[in-house]
């Protein structure tokens, strides 16, 4: 904890309670300081940077352009900060995150080391009352969650899981200092960005690795590279213009798209426009054809061109069979990857599918398997994230009449515009469930919500009023409007962590809007028309009888 830190902590009074200082709560503390709000950040870590100061596994990079992944609320920092890479690597995101901290004076409202784990609204006073695992008491008048999507890990509760003797890693929690492979049995379960990511690292120093596939995963070639001088140089001379234009594409971020459906195309011509998406790699090989997400048999057509890519890599047929994925291309979230089929070409590489015979038990030596047991000197779980709403329940918040948001959102998360839950006021969601999120560019989505959520409760504050919510229903309206449109797409056809089916019990609910860029036109629409679906200064109930 800083000195600053633990002076601040003395106080138990602010007018606005931060969870968080990854992107989200970064900004909110430099945009609300400077609205003249006094403010607090908890943050678990003890430093900034939330996803990136976490996820520090080998091969950790992005799957935006780092041009595009960054602020763009100070023409400074953007002409001032260099990227070196196309996807940024985690230390560098990490770099760039300290950066930030230090040109814009945060750390100094932030407690570090600290997790907020309980918050409740008391209705009398209209204000939260805010408790850490550090014991601290703070009473707020606004309590933000910039709690991030991905950053509740989920490590399943494999029988044995304490059992094994060798060390252990989560991706999502990897230790500070290099861990060191060499000459080790490695064994990691699972096979989603962050392992395949790390697998090419790994399997380089390991001296045996082995892969442990639930789901095989759809993974296009990253075709990282240097940023050229010339090429930032072009963007920084017109960097407004190249947010502006890049806004206006779906997901927040610039693309090539041949603008037609994969139906309306020849064979080889759809074809040759896979061939130019796969050679310039990325995530939107996805945008290649219009209605990849939204048309079953033009998905296939995208599923096929890959299958044959991924038979083109992998040497041994009965590997590459394993690797073949048997969903929507899409329906998760596609990988990033660099070498990832290659790396299955090494001779010191094994993937066992636990598709049909799952893990059946952690033991001292390793993982069984089919009653094999595979021993291993390290064990990494890159088994994901209780995402979205995971690192918002995580914590016991109780709104108006003690309600918790966890039984208020038993049968599924949802918040109006993503960003209010009813019944709970004064507490905002930066990308929460409901909003374009983890579909989006996230910092230009943080920078959009945090930039509401200033407006609004300076707006409050003008206006002298105290306390504003989400109507009911609005937000229930709100609910259905998010599952109408994802039902027009292929995302409810497969399990994924954006409907919770990767945590057992959780309810199998779609929670991203997926609506880039009209999202941003309606949340301006709702402030240009003082905010229908919010409630201003709503009485207390004993009030109202
Ligand atoms: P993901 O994408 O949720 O991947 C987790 C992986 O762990 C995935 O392959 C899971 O298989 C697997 N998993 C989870 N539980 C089990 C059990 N019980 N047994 C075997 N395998 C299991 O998390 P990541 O950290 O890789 O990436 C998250 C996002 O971060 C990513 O999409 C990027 O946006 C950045 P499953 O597919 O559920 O069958």
């Amino acid at each position: 904890m800083t000195p600053a830190a633990s002076q601040d902590s003395a106080a138990s009074t602010v007018d606005v309670v931060i969870v968080g200082a990854g992107f989200a709560g970064m900004y909110l503390i430099h945009k609300l300081r400077k609205e003249g709000f006094s403010v607090r950040a908890f943050e678990g870590g003890s430093g900034v940077g939330g996803t990136w100061y976490w996820n520090r596994y080998p091969g950790c990079r992005v799957d935006v352009v780092s041009m595009e992944y960054s602020y763009q609320f100070s023409e400074e920092l953007q002409q001032e900060w260099e990227w070196s890479e196309k996807y940024a690597t985690q230390p560098e995101l990490l770099a760039y995150a300290n950066h930030v901290a230090d040109r814009f004076d945060l750390r100094k409202d932030i407690q570090f080391h600290t997790r907020v784990t309980a918050a409740s609204y008391a209705e009398d006073s209209g204000r939260w009352m805010v408790r850490t695992d550090k014991g601290d008491s703070i009473s707020a008048q606004f309590f933000i969650l910039a709690t991030g999507t991905l950053s509740t890990t989920n490590l399943p509760a494999f029988p044995g899981l304490d059992s094994f003797e060798g060390p252990t890693y989560h991706t999502g929690q990897w230790p500070h200092e290099p861990v060191d492979f060499t000459g080790k049995r490695v064994g990691i379960i699972g096979t989603g960005s962050s392992s395949c990511q790390s697998i090419p690292h790994l399997a380089e120093q390991a001296e045996h690795l082995t892969i442990f596939q639930r789901t095989a995963n759809y993974v296009i070639p990253a075709h990282n590279e240097p940023v050229a001088a010339e090429e930032i140089q072009k963007i920084k001379a017109n960097y407004n213009e190249f947010r502006q234009r890049n806004q206006q594409y779906p997901f927040a971020f610039f693309y090539e798209t041949t603008n037609k459906t994969a139906q309306e195309v020849s064979d080889e011509e759809r074809e040759r426009e896979y061939e130019a998406a796969w050679q310039r790699g990325g995530l939107m090989f996805l945008g290649t054809f219009t209605d990849l997400i939204t048309n079953h048999d033009s998905n296939v057509t995208a599923q096929a061109f890959f299958r044959r890519k991924l038979a083109e890599i992998v040497q041994d047929p009965e590997t590459a069979k394993t690797l073949m994925p048997d969903f929507a291309i899409g329906c998760k979230r596609l990988i990033v990857g660099t070498d990832y089929y290659e790396t299955y070409n090494r001779k010191n590489v094994t993937l066992v599918s636990v598709k049909d015979n799952p893990i059946e038990n952690i033991t001292p030596n390793g993982i069984v398997v089919n009653g094999t047991e595979h021993e291993f000197d390290a064990i990494v779980y890159a088994t994901g994230f209780d995402a979205i709403s995971g690192p918002i329940t995580s914590i016991d918040i109780k709104g108006r009449e003690g309600r918790s948001i966890r039984d208020k959102w038993a049968d599924g998360a949802r918040c109006y515009l993503g960003l209010m839950a009813a019944g709970f006021p004064n507490l905002f969601t930066i990308t929460g469930p409901g909003s374009p999120s983890v579909l989006s560019n996230m910092i230009k989505s943080i920078e959009q919500h945090v930039e509401f959520v200033s407006d609004c409760i300076v707006d409050l504050r003008d206006k002298g009023h105290t306390v504003i919510e989400a109507d009911a229903d609005a937000e229930e309206a709100w609910r259905a409007h998010v599952d109408e449109i994802a039902e027009q797409t292929l995302y409810k056809s497969c399990n994924s962590w954006y409907l919770g089916s990767n945590i057992p019990g959780k309810p199998r609910v779609f929670t991203t809007y997926i609506g880039w860029p009209q999202y941003a036109t309606e949340i301006e629409q709702v402030v240009a028309d003082n905010y229908p679906g919010f409630i201003v200064d709503k009485p207390a109930l004993a009030e109202n009888a």
